[in-house]
């Protein structure tokens, strides 16, 4: 059960915290709380609007887009939230071929977005007893066939894969914890380790890659939960940190739990963007659509995700069918929702440029091994 005692109990308080963040000094675990715990509508007003200063300050009205290539949705794992279980015989399986997983990101990425992410589930015939070799080729071959950037999000891979996948054009590597709760995490990820999982973040850092890290909103977490989760992305060194609601799937463990309250993954949004002025996150269109995607920019978000090409046989994660087959989920669409924002895409080259920074100065800081 979510306590929400901790808010802000007056107008004065809340404008003492946005303010503590807004100069960028450092907030306590019961001071992101506090924040997180907020509800009320004058409250919530004040809070997505600092998160929105904030986000302006380090990103002008720049906002980035990634396309979303879910190449294969056959899984091992037995995760109890997701629609791609592998005891769940009526989720949607396809495993696309090198051809079409080319096609498909290059398709993407003349329709302008700034990055491809290369999604799978734990596929047995990618992730097999005779290592990884299929897996660094499909890479090897889209890296070969775009410009723009690439994130891999393969699930968990043993640690002398990384500096293969950074060398066949890995960028990124995104692998979410969805919880900070080793008791929760159990229970979401049966029979995974948390700690192999929570160092999949560093291995693919070592190796030069930048890490992604998340949070479910709505899964049985506390507000402390997420509290936690927020200061331990940081101290991950994830350059891009998420926090998604859960939609519940059919024929799944989790199958009568409620859908997450949206204005939660907002708020969780905000807090993230005030503790973490200069990071990526996401507003996804995999959770609400493209009628989500204004809520989220406006909480502080500055990267859509799960933008697919209508029509070619691809899935959603959270939302599998969504918008995909109407063309929602296109970089036209989002183009129109941004111009009624007043805000637009940044260039694929001021993109490119800050992550090449940001590996750097990783590297610069021995970060990289
Ligand atoms: N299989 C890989 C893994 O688990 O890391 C990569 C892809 S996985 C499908 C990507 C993420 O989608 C999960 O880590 C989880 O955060 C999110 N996700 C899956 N099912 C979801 C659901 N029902 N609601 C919200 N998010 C979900
Ligand atoms: C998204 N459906 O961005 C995608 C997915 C995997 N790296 C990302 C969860 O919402
Ligand atoms: Fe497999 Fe990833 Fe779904 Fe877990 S979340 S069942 S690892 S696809």
């Amino acid at each position: 059960m979510i306590y929400r005692s901790k808010g802000p109990k007056s107008f004065d308080q809340l404008g003492y915290l946005l303010q503590k963040a807004y100069e960028g000094r450092h907030l306590s675990l019961g001071e992101l709380e506090c924040l997180l715990s907020t509800r009320d509508p004058d409250m919530l007003t004040s809070l997505f609007k600092t998160a929105r200063a904030v986000k302006e300050k380090n990103f002008g009205t720049s906002i980035y887009c990634y396309g979303f290539v879910y190449f294969s949705t056959h899984c091992r794992n037995d995760c109890s939230f997701c629609f791609y279980r592998r005891s769940n015989p009526s989720s949607v399986r396809y495993r696309k071929t090198d051809e079409d997983i080319i096609d498909l990101a290059t398709a993407l990425e003349d329709s302008g977005v700034h990055l491809v992410d290369l999604t799978m589930g734990e596929d047995p015939v990618l992730h097999n007893g005779s290592g990884y070799g299929r897996l660094i080729e499909i890479v090897q071959k889209v890296n070969d066939a775009v410009k723009v950037p690439l994130m891999i999000s393969p699930g968990v891979l043993p640690s002398d894969i990384f500096t293969d996948l950074t060398n066949a054009g890995g960028d990124w590597f995104a692998c979410y914890q969805e919880t900070h709760n080793r008791r929760l995490f159990e229970q979401l990820r049966p029979e995974q380790d948390y700690d192999i999982r929570l160092l999949q973040k560093e291995w693919a850092r070592r190796s030069g890659m930048l890490a992604e890290e998340g949070i479910m909103i709505g899964v049985g977490e506390t507000i402390a939960d997420r509290a936690r989760s927020i200061q331990i992305m940081g101290d991950l060194g994830a350059r891009q940190v998420r926090a998604m609601s859960f939609i519940p799937q059919c024929n799944t463990p989790m199958s009568s739990r409620d859908t997450a309250q949206f204005l939660e993954e907002l708020v969780a949004i905000a807090v993230m963007r005030l503790v973490y002025p200069d990071r990526l996150i996401p507003a996804s269109l995999d959770i609400e659509g493209i009628s989500g995607l204004r809520s989220r920019l406006e909480a502080g978000a500055n990267v859509i995700t799960s933008i697919i090409p209508p029509s070619k046989g691809l899935a959603g994660v959270a939302q599998h069918e969504l918008d995909i087959d109407g063309g929602g989920r296109t970089v036209s669409q989002i183009e129109e929702v941004l111009d009624g924002m007043g805000v637009r895409l940044g260039t694929p080259a001021d993109y490119a440029s800050r992550i090449e920074e940001w590996k750097l100065n990783d590297r610069s800081m021995g970060v990289v091994h």
